[in-house]
């Protein structure tokens, strides 16, 4: 395809319409995410979560100047699940980065759910494989952890790092919002103002010691829009990146990643027949049946998986 030798050639309007093109979800996505496919594997993605407001965005805005200070080229998606369009929040996100328009190694863009059927997650891995493929090494996907969407787009990550504020409350509603099982790092951002210790003290007791793990948590203090902590935290999410390589999680990561991929891709297609079946004057009236009691769901599914 003309489009994805332009997009691997570093065409940026190319790479632009790629992503539309699987944010839309239309027909011909399959050979296009076939083609896309064999050229990935360079990227570490990092996702950013936390409460809204938390400062995820200037935090990754910091880091993409530290990534880029490394030499390397990065890719920043901002997940949108709330808006079917790019709304406001997302464009105080683009103004935010606006210190990196006109670097041709950063590449920032928002998704929301304008896919159809809802593939917000699906729509978000493919994305990151066509940034992968045109050579961003580093793609960051922030996402305000406050969903089970949110939480799903997530599984995409090779590490994920929560941003939690004083305000965003203690750590008991960390663990309650799942934030907790899904952390390799914490950033407590906004630490010029006060109470940031106390829950940087309540992080570092929730996740103890463990002298086993070959992983310790760190809790990091940013403050993000004063550029601190910044340079500690991008070392951090290095040897995370270092760690998860060198002990195979990267490779289970990417593993788990491919059987969900796998697995969506049968689901959608699936569901997608079965619509139809549904849609056909046959299918009508097995629907009608089971309104009327004359089937249960169950029958009715064992009749269209026929
Ligand atoms: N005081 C203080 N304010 C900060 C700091 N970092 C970010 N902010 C401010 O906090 C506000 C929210 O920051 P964002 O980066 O938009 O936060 P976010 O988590 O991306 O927000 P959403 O994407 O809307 O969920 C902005 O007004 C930032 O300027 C900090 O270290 N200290
Ligand atoms: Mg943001």
């Amino acid at each position: 395809m003309e489009l994805i030798d332009k997009m691997l050639a570093g065409d940026r309007l190319s790479l632009a319409r790629v992503i539309s093109f699987i944010e839309d979800r239309g027909e011909h996505l399959r050979a296009l995410v076939d083609e896309i496919y064999p050229k990935t594997g360079n990227a570490f993605v990092l996702g950013i979560t936390g409460p809204p407001g938390a400062g995820k965005s200037t935090v990754t805005d910091k880091l993409v100047a530290e990534i880029r200070k490394s030499g390397k080229r990065v890719a920043v998606i901002a997940i949108d699940p709330s808006s079917p369009f790019s709304g406001g929040a997302i464009l105080g996100d683009r103004i935010r980065m606006q210190s990196h328009s006109g670097d041709t190694g950063v590449y920032i863009r928002s998704l929301g759910t304008r896919g159809k059927h809802g593939g917000l997650s699906q729509s978000s891995k493919e994305v990151v494989m066509a940034l992968d493929a045109a050579g961003f090494d580093w793609v960051i996907v922030e996402t305000a952890g406050v969903g089970q969407t949110e939480l799903d787009v997530l599984k995409l990550a090779h590490a994920v790092c929560v941003v939690l504020v004083p305000e965003s409350g203690d750590s008991i509603q960390v663990m309650k919002a799942g934030l907790m099982e899904i952390a390799d790092l914490f950033v407590v951002n906004k630490c010029d103002r006060p109470e940031s210790d106390k829950l940087v003290r309540e992080l570092i007791n929730m996740i103890g010691m463990n002298e086993a793990a070959m992983w310790q948590i760190p809790v990091l203090k940013t403050q993000a829009l004063h550029d601190q902590g910044i340079v500690e935290f991008f070392t951090q999410v290095c040897s995370y990146r270092d760690y998860a390589l060198k002990h195979g999680k990267l490779e289970e990561k990417r593993a788990a990643f491919i059987e969900e991929e796998i697995l969506e891709i049968i689901w959608s297609a699936n569901a997608r027949v079965v619509r139809e079946k549904m849609h056909s004057e046959s299918g009508r009236k097995i629907v009608a049946e089971v309104l009327s009691k004359k089937r249960t769901p169950y029958e009715a599914a064992d009749k269209f998986a026929e």
